[in-house]
C-alpha cells in the first residue's frame, strides 16, 4: 500500500467496520468488528437493547467508544494508521445521542494514555440512545405533525412526513418523559455526528445526508427550521450541530488519536454522514438519476440520486442530502434480513437453500402472496405487527414461504419506489443480502432490470473512504470525479432477468 491512504468507517447497526483504501495502486483492506461477540458485556443482541416494550430500541454509545478505539488499535497494529490523509465517516441513520456540559471539555482533552471508554462515561446526559428501529414515538408523530398541518406539509418542508425513528420525534419523546433531563442535555448529535466528535476531539458538525433524517431541518433552506423545532422541544437549536450541505473537511484527528495509534497530526476527518447516503457514494450513483442502490441488510433499503430538488405530492419515503450538495431519495424497510431470517431459520435452512428455492421455483408464486410483518414496519407504517397471506397457502410449506418473503419484501420496494422518478435501468445491490442470488434474480424480474451486486459488500464503509479521498485529492487540486473513485474499487457481477 502506499504512504497516501483514506479510511472510511460505518457504524452500522450489528458492527463497525474499516475500510482503508489506495487509490493509486487500487488496493483495498478492511475489518470489522461485531459488537455481540466484541462486547458482551452490553448484552445487545443485534447491536440493540431492546426491553419490556418491543417499540422502544436502544443501544449503549459507550459501547461504539470501545469499538472505535478497538478499530484504532487495529489500525496501528497493521501499520495503516499512519499512512491515512483523511477519514470518512458513515453510520446507521437517525440515532440521537444526548450530551451534557462536560462533553465538550472531555473531548478536547482525552488522555492517550487512558481508553475511550474511561474518559467519556461522564459525557452524557442519557445512558442509551434510541436507534432506528425505535417506533415507540407515534404520539410524539401525531403532535408534531398537527402542529406543521399534516403529513403533506411535514414532508414538503423536511423532506419526510413525521417519522418515529427521526431524531426530531425522538427528542420530543425525550423531553416529554425527561424533562429534567432534556434540560441537562447541551448538544444532541446524530451517531454520525457523534463517532466523528470522538475523532476530532470536539462537537462535529451534522451533514445534510443524517440532518434531514430528523424531521428538524427545512431542505429548501438548508437550516434548522424554526417551525418545526418549536413543534418538537423547547430550546432546541442551540443544542443542535450546525448542517453542512456538501462534503468538506470538520478538523483534524485528536492529539489522542495521534498519541495513542500513530495517526499523522494533518489527518484530516470529512462531515459525517448516514449509512444511505454514504452507500450512494460507495456505489458510484452520484450523478447517476437512471440508477438505484439496493441496501439488503438489518434494513433494506431502495435509493436514488436527485440532481435537484422534486415538489412531489407525498407523505412517503424521505429525501435526504448527498455528499455533492445535492438530493437522494429513500425507502426503508424494517422486516429485512431479520424477517428473511425468521423464515429461514423456522425450515433450517442454510441461505445457499434460500437462494436455490428463490432460483427454481415459479415467479409469482402461484398467486400465493404474503406480507411478511414479523416485526413493526416502517414502509408501509404497521405497529402492532403480524404477518397477512392472500391467495392462501402453498402445497409446499417451505418453498412456498420462502417464495413469498421475498417476492413480498421486493414487490413492496418496487411499488413503494414509483415517486423517484422514471424506472431505473440498472440496480445496484449492497449489503449482507447481495451476495443471495435468488433475491438478485427477483430483484430483476420484480424491476425488469439490470442487477450487478459488488466484491466490496460494506458500500457504506466503501463510500466513506471515498468521500474522504474525494475531498483530499480535490482540496489539493488533483481532480478526480465521484465515479472514478468508485470505480476504481467496485468490481462486481451481473444478473439479468
Ligand atoms: C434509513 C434507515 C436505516 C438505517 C440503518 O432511513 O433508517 O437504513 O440507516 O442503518
Amino acid at each position: 500500500m502506499a504512504e497516501t491512504l483514506y479510511l472510511g468507517l460505518d457504524l452500522s447497526t450489528q458492527s463497525l467496520t474499516a475500510v482503508v483504501i489506495d487509490p493509486l495502486n487500487k488496493a483495498l483492506e478492511q475489518h470489522t468488528i461485531n459488537f455481540d461477540s466484541a462486547y458482551p458485556a452490553y448484552h445487545t443482541a443485534g447491536g440493540i437493547i431492546i426491553g419490556h416494550d418491543p417499540t422502544v430500541v436502544h443501544t449503549d454509545p459507550r459501547m461504539w467508544a470501545e469499538a472505535l478505539d478497538d478499530m484504532m488499535a487495529w489500525l496501528k497494529k497493521k501499520t495503516l494508521s499512519s499512512k491515512i490523509s483523511a477519514i470518512g465517516v458513515s453510520a446507521q441513520q437517525h440515532g440521537s445521542v444526548y450530551l451534557n456540559q462536560d462533553a465538550a471539555a472531555v473531548l478536547s482533552h482525552l488522555d492517550p494514555s487512558r481508553s475511550l471508554l474511561e474518559q467519556i462515561q461522564i459525557i452524557f446526559s442519557r445512558s442509551t440512545c434510541p436507534v432506528w428501529m425505535d417506533s415507540s414515538t407515534n404520539d410524539e408523530c401525531s403532535e408534531i405533525t398537527e402542529a406543521l398541518a399534516g403529513d403533506v406539509n411535514v414532508s414538503q418542508l423536511t423532506g419526510s412526513k413525521a417519522t418515529e425513528r427521526f431524531a426530531g420525534p425522538q427528542i420530543r419523546k425525550f423531553w416529554k418523559n425527561n424533562p429534567q433531563h432534556y434540560n441537562q442535555t447541551t448538544h444532541i448529535a446524530l451517531i454520525s455526528s457523534f463517532i466523528t466528535s470522538l475523532l476530532i476531539g470536539r462537537i462535529a458538525p451534522l451533514d445534510t445526508g443524517d440532518g434531514f433524517g430528523t424531521n428538524l431541518a427545512n431542505i429548501h433552506t438548508v437550516q434548522w427550521s424554526e417551525r418545526a423545532l418549536a413543534a418538537t422541544a423547547p430550546n432546541l437549536r442551540n443544542r443542535l450541530p450546525n448542517l453542512i450541505q456538501k462534503d468538506e473537511a470538520v478538523g483534524t484527528v485528536s492529539g489522542y488519536l495521534v498519541k495513542r495509534y500513530a495517526f499523522r497530526p494533518q489527518t484530516k476527518v470529512v462531515v459525517g454522514s448516514g449509512d444511505n447516503p454514504c452507500s450512494l457514494v460507495g456505489l458510484g450513483l452520484i450523478g447517476e438519476p437512471m440508477k438505484r442502490g439496493i441496501s439488503l441488510g438489518t434494513s433494506d433499503t431502495i435509493f436514488g440520486y436527485m440532481p435537484r430538488l422534486m415538489d412531489i405530492e407525498r407523505s412517503e419515503g424521505h429525501i435526504f442530502g448527498v455528499a455533492d450538495g445535492n438530493y437522494m431519495s429513500l425507502l426503508c424497510f424494517k422486516n429485512a434480513s431479520l424477517a428473511r431470517e425468521e423464515v429461514k431459520n423456522t425450515y433450517n435452512l442454510s441461505w445457499r437453500e434460500f437462494s436455490e428455492i428463490l432460483l427454481t421455483t415459479p415467479s409469482g408464486n402461484n398467486g400465493k402472496i404474503m406480507l411478511p410483518y414479523f416485526l413493526s414496519e416502517i414502509t408501509p407504517l404497521i405497529l402492532n405487527p403480524r404477518v397477512f397471506r392472500f391467495g392462501g397457502l402453498t402445497e409446499d410449506e417451505v418453498k412456498g414461504n420462502v417464495r413469498a418473503i421475498a417476492e413480498a419484501q421486493i414487490m413492496a420496494m418496487y411499488l413503494h419506489s414509483d415517486w423517484f422518478g422514471k424506472r431505473p435501468q440498472t440496480i445496484l445491490v449492497t449489503a449482507g443480502g447481495s451476495g443471495n442470488l435468488g433475491l438478485l434474480k427477483i430483484i430483476s424480474q420484480v424491476f425488469d432490470a439490470e442487477v450487478r451486486s459488488f466484491e466490496v459488500q460494506d458500500s457504506a464503509a466503501l463510500g466513506a473512504a471515498i468521500r474522504a479521498a474525494h475531498w483530499f485529492l480535490n482540496n489539493k487540486k488533483v481532480k478526480k470525479d465521484w465515479k472514478e473513485l468508485a470505480d476504481l474499487f467496485i468490481k462486481g457481477h451481473t444478473t439479468e432477468c
